[in-house]
C-alpha cells in the first residue's frame, strides 16, 4: 500500500463572495453576488442566500435579479482576492512544496509525504483550513483522497467549512454511489443522454464496457470507465513544471453563434488572468482557443504570441467557429503555452 498517494483538494467557500462579506458587515445577512460591469455583464460568484433563488456564478446579471430581485452585486476587487489568494498558498507552502493552483481559490496538495501533522493528510487538511480561518477570517473546505479526481469531488461533499475523506478502502464504496454528473467533464446535457441509455451513477458504467460508452459519449467514454472505478493516474502540475495553462467550460446549452461563443471567452478570459497570476514569472510564447462541437468532435486553432490578448483569443475563435458546419458549439476553451524556464528546470535538475 505504501504507494498510494494522499491528495488534498482545498476550495474556498463562494471566495469572492465571502472575502466581500468579511470586509463589509453589511453584506454578511443578505443575497449578495459579485459581479462585473455593464449591462450584459456576467456573475462571478454569489453567497449561499442567493443560491437559494438559483443565482449562480456565470449568470448574466439582468437573469439573476430576476430570480432573487432583492440581490446586491458589487463589483469584484480582484486586488484583495489576490492578495488573500497569496497567503492562502503560502499557508499551503508550510506544508508541502508539491502544490498544483487551479485558480486563486482552489488548489490541490500531494502530502504523500509529508511529516507534519504525523503525516496524516486529514490532519493536515485540518490544520491548513483551520490556519486560513485564524489568519484570513475565511472559510475553506477539503477533499482528501488518494488522487486528484477523488480530492476534487470530496472537497464539495461537505462543503461549506468541511472536509471528507475517502480512503482507499472507501473508494469502491464512494465512487459506486457517485452520481455520473459530479465527474468533471460531464455537464447536464451528457448526464441526460447518458440516463436516457440508464445510466445514472458510476455503478451503472462500472457494470458497462468501454465499447458501449463510447456510443454514447465517444472519446470520454475511457476516461469516464477508469473514473467509474476510481482510477485517476494524473500526477500534480505543480506550477514551475507547467507548459500551459488551459482552461475551459462545458456549456449549459449549446451555443449556435460566434458572438455568443465571444462572450463566453470574455467570461473565460477573466479567469485565466486569474489563474496566469500564479505564473507571472513564465514567458507566454503561444495562445489557442479550443471548440468542441455537439458532436464531441472538436478543433483547436493556435498561434504565436508574447502575452495574454484578448483580441488575439476573438481572432482565433472566428477561424475555429468557420469549422463548426451548423453545428452547436457546446464547449469553449483557451489555452496558454509558457516558454521553457532555463533557470528552473536548473534549480530542479541541481536537487535531484
Ligand atoms: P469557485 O470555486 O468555482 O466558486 P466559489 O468559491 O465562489 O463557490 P464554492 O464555495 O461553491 O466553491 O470559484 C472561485 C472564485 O472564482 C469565485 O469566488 C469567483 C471566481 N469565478 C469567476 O470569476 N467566474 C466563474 O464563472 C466562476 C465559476 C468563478
Amino acid at each position: 500500500m505504501s504507494n498510494q498517494r494522499k491528495i488534498i483538494h482545498i476550495d474556498m467557500d463562494c471566495f469572492y463572495a465571502a472575502v466581500e462579506m468579511r470586509d463589509f458587515p453589511e453584506y454578511r445577512n443578505i443575497p449578495l453576488a459579485v459581479g462585473g460591469d455593464g449591462p450584459r455583464s456576467v456573475l462571478c460568484t454569489s453567497n449561499y442566500q442567493a443560491r437559494k433563488f438559483g443565482v449562480r456564478a456565470a449568470m448574466p446579471a439582468i437573469k439573476a435579479k430576476q430570480l432573487c430581485p432583492n440581490l446586491t452585486i458589487v463589483h469584484g476587487r480582484m486586488d484583495v482576492y489576490k492578495e488573500a489568494s497569496k497567503h492562502i498558498r503560502e499557508i499551503f507552502s508550510r506544508y508541502t512544496d508539491l502544490i498544483e493552483p487551479l485558480s486563486l481559490d482552489e488548489a490541490f496538495l500531494d502530502v504523500t509525504e509529508a511529516t507534519l501533522c504525523q503525516g496524516s493528510a486529514t490532519l493536515i487538511a485540518q490544520q491548513i483550513r483551520s490556519d486560513i480561518f485564524n489568519e484570513l477570517n475565511l472559510t475553506a473546505s477539503a477533499g482528501i483522497a488518494p488522487n486528484k479526481f477523488l480530492a476534487k469531488i470530496a472537497s464539495d461533499e461537505n462543503k461549506p467549512n468541511g472536509q471528507c475523506v475517502i480512503t482507499p478502502d472507501k473508494v469502491a464504496n464512494f465512487v459506486e454511489q457517485l452520481s455520473l454528473k459530479k465527474i468533471p467533464g460531464i455537464g447536464p446535457k451528457t448526464f441526460e443522454k447518458l440516463n436516457r441509455h440508464g445510466y445514472v451513477t458510476c455503478a451503472d458504467v462500472r457494470q458497462s464496457n468501454i465499447r458501449a460508452l463510447q456510443n454514447i459519449v465517444g472519446k470520454f467514454a475511457n476516461s469516464l470507465y477508469l473514473k467509474a472505478h476510481g482510477v485517476d493516474n494524473r500526477a500534480l502540475e505543480v506550477s514551475r513544471q507547467r507548459k500551459s495553462l488551459a482552461i475551459e467550460t462545458t456549456l449549459m446549452e449549446d451555443l449556435s453563434t460566434q458572438d455568443e461563443c465571444q462572450l463566453v471567452i470574455e467570461s473565460l478570459y477573466e479567469k485565466l488572468l486569474t489563474r496566469l497570476a500564479p505564473h507571472s514569472n513564465r514567458e507566454i510564447i503561444r495562445q489557442g482557443v479550443k471548440l468542441k462541437f455537439a458532436d464531441f468532435n472538436q478543433t483547436t486553432v493556435e498561434t504565436q504570441s508574447n502575452a495574454c490578448q484578448q483580441a488575439l483569443f476573438y481572432s482565433l475563435l472566428s477561424k475555429a467557429y468557420s469549422r463548426a458546419n451548423k453545428r452547436g458549439i457546446r464547449l469553449v476553451g483557451l489555452t496558454l503555452g509558457f516558454a521553457d524556464n532555463p533557470s528552473e528546470s536548473l534549480q530542479l535538475s541541481l536537487s535531484l
